[in-house]
């Protein structure tokens, strides 16, 4: 498979789609919830999954999706060439805020990130990595990430896990957050994976993500020499839910202590 190649079209189609987001901030958009009374979802979400996967599986019949809504034809393995779409990340920043969302797609083959892109449609910002090509943003390439400690870091982590919670040792993460530099929260993972690989923030945390959320984020950080793994140090397997630990070497192996 000429991954390069792969990349270009899916590239095509997202500038596409996040053309049709874009429009879309200006109409008005149908929101529903889904899992909880902050877990929402749109039109949209569902007709940018939808136009994905159309040109996907035209061009590549025999590829595998998993997509956020639902519409993939995924059964859980491995083998193969798998798509993990998420049509937006950043649903609530997409209503709310009209910025901070993205598309994200990682693209697997047998289990191993081949490639990541994840565009931020409001900045026309096209983050993308073919495995062992170096990491880019629109034509810049991402420079390799240099060590760090946590004293001179910015850590990306959302205020629910600072507060009593069943997920993380909030006293813990409290501790963790003080020592830093200072704390963001963007609510859109992909973006925030992307911001670890161009030094924006210097590390993440996360508890609980989908595939969709890091599949394109993963392979982007790796290229740059960010880390990414479970709260165990161990690495993300592309069709398995789990907590996220991403960041640049150094500040990676500390946090690992304040996660596991
Ligand atoms: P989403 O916008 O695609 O749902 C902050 O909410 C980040 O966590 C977003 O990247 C969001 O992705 C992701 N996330 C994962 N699971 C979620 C859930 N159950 N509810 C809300 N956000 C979720
Ligand atoms: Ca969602
Ligand atoms: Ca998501
Ligand atoms: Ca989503």
């Amino acid at each position: 498979m000429d991954w390069n190649e792969v990349a270009l079209h899916a590239k095509q189609w997202m500038l596409e789609a996040g053309g049709l987001l874009r429009d879309s901030l200006e109409t008005s958009l149908t929101i529903e919830t889904k899992s909880n009374a902050s877990d929402l979802v749109t039109n949209m979400d569902r007709h940018i999954e939808q136009f994905l996967i159309e040109k996907i599986l035209e061009r590549y019949p025999l590829h595998r999706i998993l997509g956020e809504e639902g519409y993939g034809n995924e059964e859980g393995s491995l083998q193969g060439t798998l798509w993990l779409i998420d049509p937006i990340d950043g649903t609530m920043n997409f209503v709310h805020q009209k910025r901070n969302f993205v598309i994200s797609i990682g693209i697997y083959h047998n289990g191993q990130g081949k490639i990541g892109l994840v565009y931020d449609p409001v900045h026309d910002e096209m983050y993308s990595a073919v495995q062992g090509q170096g990491a880019y943003c629109n034509d810049t390439e991402i420079p390799k990430l240099k060590a760090g400690i946590v004293e001179e870091s910015v850590i990306g982590i959302n205020a629910t896990w600072l507060t009593r919670n069943r997920m993380l040792d909030y006293e813990r993460m409290g501790e963790l957050v003080r020592r830093s530099r200072g704390s963001r929260s963007y609510g859109c993972a992909a973006l925030e994976m992307v911001y670890v690989a161009t030094g924006r923030l210097d590390g993440y945390i996360t508890p609980r993500l989908s595939p969709w959320d890091f599949g394109g984020g993963a392979v982007i950080l790796s290229e740059v020499g960010g880390i990414v793994t479970n709260f165990n140090g161990v690495a993300l397997s592309p069709i398995e839910k789990g907590p996220i630990l991403a960041a640049r070497p150094g500040v990676y192996e500390e946090l690992l202590t304040y996660v596991k």
